[in-house]
């Protein structure tokens, strides 16, 4: 199977490449304040392919622009559709590749979807990893000073594990921060676990922004991050990543 054709076929189809989405919910109450998109490609014959294998051959050929591109429209669309039924609070979060961002077409992506959906620009995040953001800080700061421009809030994700450097963090201009599930997953099983997650959260808090912990699998992980500076969570304890219908059901419910 060649799968970079069958890729390209994907993208030229309607209805194969599609998101799901992750709740975020507020530590304190457990409210859900927005989502994370994650792509899926529903293969005709293969079903569900796993984006841990689609998405770095895309960024390897370029598809990837194409693909974040569908990302955005698709994930606008729907988050305009939440708040026709819900309010204009809940956000969504979305990934974006480095290639989107080295080419800067990332800027008129994000403006298209904006204008093609009518959301409030300040509903929508554009997340990226530290990596991504860090491979190349001066096209990344200068993009992300156009989109921040546009009111659309930044999130850096996968916080921790890139080579951050320090240096440049003052001057990335992003407003939530993302602290990795490794550093989650340690936090309620070691005195260390939890200094290093403190330390991050000091860090954030110090830097003005708010902070999600990914990765919260366990009650007790909940517990340990309450104490700390750290607005929100997501991970598989509150939700996995879901299809359109049953953000809808917890929706219904919540609202
Ligand atoms: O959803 P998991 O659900 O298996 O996603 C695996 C990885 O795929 C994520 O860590 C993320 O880096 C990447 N990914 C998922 N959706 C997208 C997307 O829309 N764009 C980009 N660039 N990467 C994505
Ligand atoms: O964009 P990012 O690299 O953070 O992608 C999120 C990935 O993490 C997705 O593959 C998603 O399915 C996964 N994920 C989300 N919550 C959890 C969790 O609680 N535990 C684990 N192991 N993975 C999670
Ligand atoms: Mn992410
Ligand atoms: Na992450």
């Amino acid at each position: 199977l060649d799968v970079e054709n069958e890729l390209r076929r994907a993208i030229a189809q309607e209805g194969e490449i599609l998101l799901h989405y992750q709740p975020i919910v507020r530590l304190t109450d457990g409210q859900i304040a927005g989502f994370e998109s994650l792509m899926r490609w529903r293969h005709p014959g293969r079903g569900f392919v796993s984006p841990a294998e689609f998405i770095p051959l895309a960024e390897e050929t370029g598809l990837i622009v194409e693909l974040g591109q569908r990302a955005l429209i698709l994930g606008c669309r729907t988050l305009a559709e939440w708040h026709r039924r819900y309010g204009d609070e809940i956000w969504l979060s979305i990934n974006v590749s480095a290639r989107q961002l080295a080419e800067r077409v990332v800027v008129d992506q994000v403006k298209q979807a904006l204008q093609m959906s009518g959301v409030r620009p300040g509903a929508l995040k554009i997340e990226l990893t530290e990596s991504v953001a860090m491979a190349n800080p001066e096209t990344a700061i200068a993009t992300l000073e156009e989109i921040a421009e546009l009111g659309v809030k930044i999130s850096i994700d996968d916080f921790g594990t890139g080579h951050s450097s320090l240096a440049y963090i003052h001057r990335l201009p992003f407003d939530l921060l993302k602290i990795d599930r490794f550093f989650t997953s340690r936090l309620a099983e070691s005195r260390q676990g939890m200094e290093i997650v403190e330390t991050i959260a000091t860090l954030g808090h110090n830097l003005g922004r708010e902070m999600v912990a990914e990765g919260i699998e366990r009650k007790d992980q909940i517990a340990a991050l309450r104490t700390l500076p750290i607005t929100y969570g997501q991970g598989y304890y509150f939700g996995r990543p879901m299809p359109e219908e049953m953000v809808r059901e917890l929706l219904d419910r919540q609202y």
